[in-house]
């Protein structure tokens, strides 16, 4: 009774640990990371420690078991698999005082797992002290879409008009939502492209194609999920009526550059005026001068 008693506290805390113990880390594909594992308070001499991180998993150990290994104080390669390959470092300097953190560098696509260090320690005989583990999953903001569409009177209503919806540099894949800004319905996009980048990054571009009404207000949104993040872009006819086709966001970056040059150009106007009036000063000077030292 009282052992199985002692059995289920045991169990409990082994749980409750790992649920504490379980860190999720989110970065951008191409970025340095740095996986926690920290056993503090206390001293340790290199040559008693064995540390392995791994990829935690049934799936995932098959075909890399050791994404890091240390063994007698002394980086052990032979046992690493080939993707982590001279991208993975532990701290040295921190080692002593229990920080057993890998950093991982460039991180990229194949590198979403949970990972598990396994502390081991040689006093007469070996025995794991400390396990732990971490999420790692990447992703990336996506830009504000730019929505583009017919431009107005390039229609008539009924024809069929096609808008496109373009955003860049996110991670993972998207979603995308076409909304019917008048009654707030969902469209179906008639097509999708993706590409990707060399740092693992997307660029996405949807189109729609729907039969032209008068008053066309329509919303595109590029969603990821990871993030819980919507960027999105209106196409509405009011906005365009002066002849560009693209969302309102971008119209009002371009009036703002209009104004800044106009700024800068007056600037250079006004000193232009300024050289003329001090040059043609002089002039007058000198001149003066000139007429009277000559009788002499
Ligand atoms: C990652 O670390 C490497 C080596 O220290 C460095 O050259 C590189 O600039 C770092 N990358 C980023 C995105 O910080
Ligand atoms: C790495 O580990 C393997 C297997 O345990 C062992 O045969 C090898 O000698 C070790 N290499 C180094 C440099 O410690
Ligand atoms: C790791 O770096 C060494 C030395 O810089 C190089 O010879 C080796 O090819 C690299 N391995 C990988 C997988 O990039
Ligand atoms: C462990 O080392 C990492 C990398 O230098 C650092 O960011 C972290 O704060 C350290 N943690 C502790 C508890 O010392
Ligand atoms: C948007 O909704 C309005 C009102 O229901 C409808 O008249 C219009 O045809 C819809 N526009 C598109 C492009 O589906
Ligand atoms: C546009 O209208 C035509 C004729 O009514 C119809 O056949 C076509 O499916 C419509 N297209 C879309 C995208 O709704
Ligand atoms: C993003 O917007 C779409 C369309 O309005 C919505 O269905 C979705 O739940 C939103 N996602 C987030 C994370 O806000
Ligand atoms: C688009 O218009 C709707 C209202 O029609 C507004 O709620 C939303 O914030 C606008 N989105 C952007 C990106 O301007
Ligand atoms: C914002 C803007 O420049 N609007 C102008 C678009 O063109 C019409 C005439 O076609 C003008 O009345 C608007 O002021």
């Amino acid at each position: 009774m009282n052992r199985r008693g002692s059995g289920f506290l045991l169990l409990f805390l082994h749980i409750l640990r790992a649920v504490t113990a379980l860190e999720k880390i989110v970065s951008k594909p191409g970025d340095n990371v740095t996986l926690s594992c920290i056993y503090a308070g206390r001293e340790f001499s290199l040559d008693s420690l064995r540390i392995y991180w791994q990829i935690d998993g049934d799936e995932d150990t098959k075909s890399c078991s050791v994404v890091h290994a240390l063994i007698s104080g002394q980086d052990n390669e032979s046992l690493q698999c080939s993707q982590f390959k001279n991208r993975t470092q532990l701290l040295w300097d921190k080692l002593g005082d229990g920080n057993f953190s890998l950093l991982l560098f460039n991180v990229r696509q194949g590198d979403e797992h949970t990972y598990k260090c396994v502390v081991m320690q040689t006093v007469e005989y070996t025995s794991v002290i400390h396990q732990e583990q971490v999420v790692l999953s990447l992703a990336a903001s996506y830009s504000q879409p730019i929505l583009s569409g017919p431009k107005r009177n390039s229609y008539s209503t009924g024809e069929e008009v096609t808008f496109s919806c373009r955003s860049d540099n996110g991670y993972p894949e998207p979603n995308v939502y076409w909304i019917n800004r008048t009654d707030n319905t969902l469209l179906s996009q008639s097509d999708f492209n993706i590409a990707q980048h060399p740092d693992g990054t997307y660029s996405v571009l949807s189109t729609l194609k729907v039969n032209a009404t008068s008053d066309m207000q329509i919303e595109c949104f590029i969603e990821n999920k990871i993030l819980q993040e919507n960027t999105s872009a209106n196409y509405s006819e009011e906005l365009q009526s002066n002849g560009t086709s693209t969302g309102s966001h971008k119209e009002t970056a371009k009036s703002g550059q209009g104004a800044q040059a106009a700024a800068i150009l007056s600037v250079v106007v006004l000193m232009a005026l300024l050289t003329v009036l001090i040059c043609w000063l002089r002039r007058r000077k000198s001149s003066q001068l000139v007429s009277y030292t000559a009788p002499i």
